[in-house]
């Protein structure tokens, strides 16, 4: 393969590369990365990406102890010991390879194609780590495929029906609001580069409103914060709703000219009084009437909405009532004025244009039920589990189910990773996996409007390698490819997708830049982007969206008097899902507030066990106000070593679906809370 002339042999000196991260943020930050003697030294933001404004977080800044991390996965290995324990022999690539080959035909042969399951998510927003190579390896197999809805399955579909996922406010933007509604998101710990500009508005005299379960820090800063129970946004939403129609205040002008579904909406709306809506989101009536005047009268006003509404039963309809807000207000047109949810739409690139390879008819399997799928199907069974780009013991629902699956005998575990996380301990053969320090990405914002170039800074540590080398090597072996074609070098394979990006975009990214969104990544919506649906009009009321509950509607709470409480779990400062969690240091906190822990007899530090029918965790506890009373909070992300037990969360939360597409209820458990005690 030729060696790609950014990538600075270890006998260069003092150098700084330019490239990007592509970690599942939404902010996608240009890097500046220091490398000396082939060994990286500092890793920092740059400004070729505006909006990266020369500062990243705390997480990647120290990326470089992932890299070179004691747990990196280095090597091709088979297990020896039982499955969990982590315990492997090193291998050659080409007995790893031919290995899982043949565990691949022989399932298929034995069980059909569908018997093995590519399992992959979050690692990275890449368009060549992701649906590339894979994709055409396993639809060419005929694998069955994954229903990718562990994250931002209800919001994409929610944007997609009403909007034809519309290009969103740009960060940039929200300076110029005069009142910002934070909604379901962390951007302080999520998405950091929108809290200069959100500042920015403040100092100007522009009001914030959060609503969020807890007072996270931003909400401190907050003129308002409604401190609603998780899985009620719907009520909350409709009710503001509700008031715009009764009062007079609905945009009726822009209604007619550009929405359908007005009335139905209305409609649906109807029954969400202010005080129906606070008693069921458990808050302060006149606080919400407040928001309804602010929100009708104030223009620009921006929502930023995030996703921690959509991790429940009723998170597709919450999402839908939100987005309407601006429609039904009539908040559009100006800048700074409308709602930022996920630009990732808004380059026009998916993997899909490069693939090449039709969309087999297989079984699809719901990523969240994996546990379920793992031990109860059997027209076939999984025989063959594939993960790559995930950390599923870690991050997906009914974390116990999942486990069980993993330590079946008859299942044959890959795991391609970077680290050995804990899903990698359950595997049958591991594959060292390259990071995007050292591979080449393309890579995309879906918050800040970014679309990069990612190149190698370094050589591959050990001999780890790039996903799309990785399965183009198994499709020679599964006689998909010839030998001769392959293995395409990294540079060859950038090249194969850069020529199909539209010439713009490949004219920017060639010149190893950046290229930005629609209207130079600062959009007006309404003005220089419309909806993309079929009749660029807004769909309030998508009647053939399928809900499970109906559109719109809203369900109970589903806390018992044997699990009262509310577990949430959103994103840490500290990872990015479970990405990083190895170097959490100690036991992980569960965040309380005073009057759930004073009847319990819980005080601060306690140990304690969180509850309920699916498993139980065992931690620490912090008694704060932060969580409104009722809920109770553990990060997200949290590796096995970060509890007394080894079981995180998702060993709590259940593997229901959202009322929208499938996806995952992460803020939809409900548990009890003891003291634990501590024998000496
Ligand atoms: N540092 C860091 N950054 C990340 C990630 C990370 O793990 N760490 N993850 C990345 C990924 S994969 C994603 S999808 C995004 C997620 O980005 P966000 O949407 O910002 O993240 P969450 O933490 O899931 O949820 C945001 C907030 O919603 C609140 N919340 C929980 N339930 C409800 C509810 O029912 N209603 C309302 N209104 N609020 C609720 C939570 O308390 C939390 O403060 O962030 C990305 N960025
Ligand atoms: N309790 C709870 N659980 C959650 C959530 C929650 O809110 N609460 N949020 C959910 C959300 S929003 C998301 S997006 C999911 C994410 O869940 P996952 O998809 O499991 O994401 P990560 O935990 O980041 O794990 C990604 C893994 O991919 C590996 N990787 C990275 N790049 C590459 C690559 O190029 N090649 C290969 N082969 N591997 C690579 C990394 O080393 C890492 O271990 O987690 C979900 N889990
Ligand atoms: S994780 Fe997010 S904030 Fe951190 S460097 Fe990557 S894109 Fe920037
Ligand atoms: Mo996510």
């Amino acid at each position: 393969m030729a060696e790609p002339d950014v990538r600075p042999p270890a006998s260069w000196g003092r150098s700084i590369v330019h490239t990007a991260c592509p970690l599942d943020c939404p902010d996608c930050c240009s890097l500046a990365v220091t490398v000396e003697g082939g060994r990286i030294q500092k890793i920092d933001g740059s400004h070729t990406a505006p909006s990266t404004e020369g500062f990243i977080c705390g997480k990647v800044r120290k990326f470089d102890q992932r890299v070179y991390s004691s747990e990196r996965v280095l090597y091709p290995a088979v297990r020896r010991g039982p499955k969990g324990r982590g315990d492997f022999t090193v291998v050659p690539w080409a007995e790893a390879l031919d290995l899982v080959a043949e565990r691949m035909q022989q399932a298929r042969t034995e069980f059909g194609a569908e018997s093995v399951l590519p399992f992959y998510y979050g690692g990275s927003n890449g368009l060549l780590t992701n649906e590339m190579e894979d994709a055409r390896l396993f639809r060419q197999f005929g694998a069955s495929r994954l229903a990718r809805t562990v994250c931002a399955a209800p919001t994409s579909a929610a944007a997609t029906a009403m909007y034809g996922k519309m290009a969103g406010v740009a960060y940039e933007d929200y300076a110029h609001a005069r009142l910002i509604v934070v909604w379901g998101a962390n951007p302080p710990a999520s998405g950091i580069h929108l809290m200069s500009h959100i500042k920015q508005a403040q100092k100007k005299g522009a009001r914030l409103v959060v609503i969020d379960p807890r007072r996270t820090p931003l909400a401190r800063t907050a003129d308002l914060h409604l401190p609603v129970r998780p899985g009620t946004d719907i009520g909350v939403a409709l009710a503001l709703i509700r008031d715009l129609f009764e009062s007079g205040r609905a945009d009726r002008a822009f209604l007619n000219a550009h929405t359908t579904g007005a009335d139905s909406l209305q409609a649906a709306a109807a029954s969400w009084t202010f005080s129906r809506a606070a008693a069921v989101a458990g808050i302060d009536e006149t606080q919400l009437r407040l928001l309804a005047d602010w929100y009708a009268n104030t223009s620009p006003a921006v929502i930023r909405c995030g996703w921690g509404q959509e991790r429940n039963r009723n998170g597709g309809a919450a999402t839908m009532a939100i987005l309407a807000l601006p429609a039904v207000a009539g908040k559009f047109g100006v800048r700074g004025g409308g709602y930022t949810m996920s630009n990732s739409a808004a380059y026009g690139q998916t993997a899909e244009r490069w693939i090449n390879s039709p969309v087999p008819d297989t079984r699809v399997v719901n990523m969240n039920q994996l546990g379920r799928a793992l031990n109860e199907y059997d027209d076939p069974p999984v025989k063959v589990l594939f993960v790559y780009n995930c950390n599923p013991l870690a991050t997906m629902p009914d974390q116990n189910r999942v486990k069980r699956g993993l330590e079946r005998e008859d299942l044959f575990t890959v795991v391609f990773e970077q680290t050995m996380t804990d899903s990698a301990k359950y595997a049958d053969v591991v594959l060292p996996a390259t990071t995007f320090l050292e591979h080449y990405d393309l890579a995309r914002g879906y918050g800040a409007y970014h679309f990069h170039i990612v190149q190698p800074v370094i050589e591959p540590v050990g001999e780890a390698r790039p996903n799309h080398e990785v399965f183009r090597e198994l499709a020679i072996r599964l006689g998909q490819r010839a030998a001769e074609e392959d293995p395409l070098g990294q540079t060859e394979a950038l090249l194969e997708v850069t020529t199909k990006l539209p010439a713009d975009v490949a004219a920017i990214i060639g010149d190893g830049g950046v290229a930005r969104g629609p209207a130079n990544g600062a959009p007006i919506q309404f003005t220089d982007v419309l909806p993309n649906t079929p009749d660029q009009r807004v769909h309030l009321f998508p009647e053939d969206l399928p809900s499970t509950a109906g559109l719109y509607a809203y369900q109970p709470d589903p806390a018992t008097d044997a699990h009262p409480l509310a577990l949430i779990s959103p994103a840490s400062a500290h990872t990015v899902s479970s990405t990083l969690g190895e170097f959490r240091p100690g036991i992980a906190r569960l965040k309380m507030h005073p009057d759930d822990a004073r009847p319990r007899g819980i005080e601060d530090a306690d140990p304690v066990r969180v509850f309920n029918t699916l498993g139980e965790v065992w931690c620490e506890v912090t008694i704060t106000p932060e969580v409104r009373a009722g809920v109770v909070s553990l990060p997200k992300g949290l590796w096995a070593r970060s509890t007394e037990n080894g079981a995180t969360s998702n060993a709590l939360v259940p593997d229901t679906l959202t009322d929208l597409a499938g996806g995952a209820c992460f803020n939809d458990a409900r548990v009890d809370v003891a003291i634990r005690k501590v024998l000496n």
